[in-house]
């Protein structure tokens, strides 16, 4: 069965994709890199990346120049460039629709910060921009999160493995009444978004927009 979902996976596969896996894969065999002890660790972070999303929010208006709260493909492109990342023009409309989750043709806020997220890990700014270092640390904390979830460094999240990172993170406190499954259950709703069984980075990301808060309006 395992077999036969990989399989699937690869038929959908886009190449942004590919390289993000490969991406996230990396810093789990880099021997220089920990993978968090526990979720306290990764939580100890979120007001780190919290900060780091008011600076996105802030490059996000700034670029919705007919204020719509979507940016799109033309808007992108500005930003990009205004930014430095190393992306090849003809590659933008493909981290465009790689984050354009909801396949509206626009990207709204959430899905601002998977695409920005996403360039900082596979194309980095070739020199300072607008936004502060902080950010990239706020990205690599979220793969950090990411790794400890990752059980098995596959560079997807399985149920069974966010079912084994709650557990662990739920050891020491009261277990819910009805479980580590009935608590993980609506969440992994929430986080696999496209419903093919296994969370991506991307996904990951998209998730954690929301529950760090960046979905608030000022
Ligand atoms: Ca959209
Ligand atoms: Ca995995
Ligand atoms: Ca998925």
């Amino acid at each position: 069965m395992g077999q036969k979902s990989s399989k699937r996976r690869e038929e959908v596969v886009s190449e942004i994709e590919k390289r993000m896996v490969a991406a996230v894969v990396a810093r789990h065999k880099d021997p220089n890199r920990k993978v968090p002890p526990s979720f306290d660790a990764v939580a100890l972070k979120f007001p780190v990346i919290n900060k780091a999303f008011c600076e996105v929010r802030e490059v996000f208006n700034k670029f919705d120049v007919d204020k719509s709260k979507t940016i799109d493909l033309e808007e992108m492109k500005s930003c990009f460039k205004d930014l430095h990342f190393q992306i090849p023009e003809g590659e933008v409309q493909a981290y465009f629709k790689e984050s354009d989750m909801d396949g509206s043709g626009k990207i709204d806020f959430r899905e601002f910060v998977v695409i920005i997220a996403l360039s900082y890990l596979l194309a980095p700014p070739r020199r300072d921009n607008a936004l502060s270092p902080q950010l990239q640390k706020a990205v690599e904390s979220i793969v950090d999160a990411f790794m400890f979830c990752d059980k098995d460094g596959s560079g997807y999240v399985s149920k069974d493995e966010i079912t084994n990172s709650f557990a662990e993170t739920c050891g020491n406190l009261r277990r819910p009444s009805g479980g580590v499954r009935s608590v993980v259950g609506p969440r992994w709703l929430e986080m696999d978004w496209d419903a093919n069984g296994t969370v991506s980075f991307k996904e990951f990301l998209f998730a954690f927009a929301d529950w760090v808060g960046a979905d608030e309006e000022d």
